[in-house]
């Protein structure tokens, strides 16, 4: 049986203003070819499948259009919610969707959904694990000890019953980290992965009973603790810090019990997103400009602040998402120890001079107000100042 196993797609996304819809459509073409080379039998989706829980139009039309590719394909579909999605708007239509044998997980309800599947070996059994959080999971289980996502995640599974001479496999969305190591985040996760703490982290070890552990919400693709848990990565490079991160799908050959075969696909954008360094008048000569539907990346070491640089760019790479500088003055800043200049000053002091060095005059209470609301916004400051 071969798997195709997909994961963060964030249909609609967006990188730096620019609508990515179309780079997503090319992709999803691309994964649509690999599905009739690689003959797969089964997609699936590992969340945050929307960008965001209410999605534009665009974004669920390309999502409504990959899936009937994938039914005239006669593949078997399972999808879970990410923490981006909807669990309840992502279940929409889920029950009439089985006919056609997509198979959607997204609301968590004490159990896990499975499904099986058969071959010429036997067997498969594919679990669904939307995304949950531990407060979600104690819920359905008031006699257990759930105080971290992985106690939740440990007790669900736990309480499944898995039939260990089948083979199995599982799709879920969550922080999952090896024995001795985090999973290398891309950057374009939200907020809350960089910053996961303790509690969100689950051992890859809650995993054992299974043959294939298809995730998704690292960006990066990789394998955690053992080569048969794995994050398929997103499709498309989210941001720019994953200028250097190349994308590929894991196909998944699953022979008799304990053979299992991954084979990353690698995947070639419509735009690829690239990182140029250098002086204007050199990136801009004709001998040195390529590929200029990419989405660019400048770094400009001229020593002057070039006017209308953006305007420029565009003029010879329209898809330019930013530009910034690295010369002595930047340098030179870089250096600045901003705690040596605040000493031991409050906040207040600090936005009163900043003010009065800007804009030649004293800081009325109002803006004073304004910029201390913005400061507690941003965790800056405590309520109590
Ligand atoms: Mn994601």
């Amino acid at each position: 049986m071969v798997l195709l196993h997909l994961g963060d797609i964030h249909f609609g996304k967006s990188l730096c203003g620019f609508d990515l819809i179309d780079d997503q459509r090319y992709i999803l073409d691309q994964i649509l070819n690999m599905i009739e080379d690689k003959k797969v039998d089964a997609v699936l989706i590992a969340g945050d499948v929307y960008d965001r829980a209410i999605p534009s139009e665009a974004a669920t039309n390309l999502l409504n259009d990959f899936l009937n590719q994938l039914v005239k394909r006669s593949v078997t579909v399972f999808m879970i919610s990410g923490n981006h999605d909807s669990d309840e708007r992502l279940n929409f239509g889920s029950e009439l969707f089985r006919t056609n044998n997509i198979y959607i997980s997204s609301v968590f309800r004490g159990s896990m959904f499975s499904q099986t599947l058969r071959d010429e070996y036997g067997e498969v059994c594919i679990w669904l694990l939307p995304f949950v959080k531990a407060s979600q999971v104690k819920r359905y289980y008031p006699d257990s000890k759930i105080e971290s996502y992985d106690d939740a995640v440990r007790t669900i599974i736990e309480n499944e019953q898995i039939d260990n001479d089948k083979r199995n496999v599982i799709i879920a969305h969550q922080f999952v980290a090896g024995k001795h190591a985090d999973p290398v985040t891309a950057g374009s996760e939200s907020v809350a992965v960089q910053n996961v703490g303790l509690v969100e982290k689950i051992s890859c070890s809650c995993f054992d009973p299974f043959d294939y552990v298809a995730l998704g919400h690292i960006h990066s693709a990789q394998s955690v603790g053992r080569d048969t848990v794995r994050y398929s990565g997103s499709p498309l490079k989210y941001s720019l810090s994953e200028i250097n991160n190349e994308k590929s799908v894991p196909v998944i050959t699953l022979k008799e019990k304990g053979d299992v075969g991954i084979e990353l696909v690698p995947l070639k954008p419509k735009r690829d997103v690239r990182h140029i360094k250098g002086k204007m008048n050199i990136l801009l000569d004709k001998v040195n400009v390529v590929d200029t539907d990419d989405y660019m990346y400048v770094t400009l070491t001229d020593e002057d602040v070039i006017e209308d640089v953006m305007g420029i760019f565009r003029k010879t790479y329209p898809n330019t998402v930013k530009i910034d500088y690295d010369n002595s003055h930047t340098r030179e800043m870089e250096k600045i120890d901003i705690t040596e200049i605040s000493g031991n000053k409050t906040y207040e002091e600090i936005v009163s001079e900043f003010y009065n060095y800007v804009f030649g005059t004293d800081i009325t209470e109002e803006e004073m107000s304004v910029m201390k609301e913005a400061a507690k916004e941003a965790g800056i400051i405590d309520e109590t100042n």
